[in-house]
């Protein structure tokens, strides 16, 4: 298998997540530029949507979209308890956390990454406020989305929590969501995946 990604990007999510499976993989990181591969590929011939994450499956085939790269890896080794059996209500409640991390904070974060205008910015801001405020109610006292148990819904919001520091938004204002973040920041599967994307030296 191949993990394309673009270092710190949302991609990281699925890096934490393969380590966590235990699933053997090749990282391949493209350039935001040059749009090629570090092994020598043109990214946008792998997948021509042209974002990461994309995973390389052993058959051939290119498989993309964060919610469902996320299940895919965990449904690979289903001893790691990264998201409940398929058809239980408990899988559902992953699909909403992971549908809710990708549509409606992650998708919010991208004007804050780009040229947009400070009208644009502003809203971003706002709508993200809006959803994290909500989400440190629903997070409450639960050690990870799920309750007591890890799933790849965690280092999903792990990752777009982490985008706080690049665009300037304190994620210190929301003290559960902060706890949150050092806790999944601090498995050895996080800092190791950081290191390899070369997000943590
Ligand atoms: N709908 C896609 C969106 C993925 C996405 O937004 N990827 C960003 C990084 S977080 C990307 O690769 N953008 C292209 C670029 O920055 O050149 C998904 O959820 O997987």
């Amino acid at each position: 298998m191949k993990l394309y990604i673009l270092p710190g990007a949302c991609s990281l999510a699925s890096n934490v997540a393969l380590r966590e499976a235990g699933i053997k993989f090749d990282l391949v990181k493209v350039d935001r530029k040059t749009r090629r591969t570090d092994d020598g590929m043109d990214f946008d011939e792998i997948n021509s949507k042209g974002y990461v994450p994309a995973l390389g499956l052993d058959n051939g085939e290119v498989l993309t979209e964060n919610v469902t790269v996320l299940q895919y890896i965990a449904d690979r080794n289903p001893a790691a308890k990264l998201a409940p059996p398929a058809g239980t209500m408990e899988r559902y409640r992953l699909q909403e956390w992971l549908s809710f991390i990708n549509s409606e904070v992650h998708k919010a974060f991208s004007p804050l990454f780009q040229d947009t205008s400070a009208d644009t910015k502003q809203y971003a801001r706002a709508y993200i406020t809006k959803r994290l405020n909500w989400l440190q109610g629903a997070m409450g006292s639960k050690t990870f989305l799920m309750g007591e148990q890890y799933t790849v819904a965690d280092p999903y919001l792990f990752t777009v929590l982490n985008w706080g520091r690049f665009v300037d938004l304190d994620i210190g204002q929301w003290p559960t969501l902060k706890r949150f973040h050092e806790r999944i920041g601090a498995r050895p599967h996080t800092t190791e995946a950081l290191k390899a994307e070369g997000v943590l030296k």
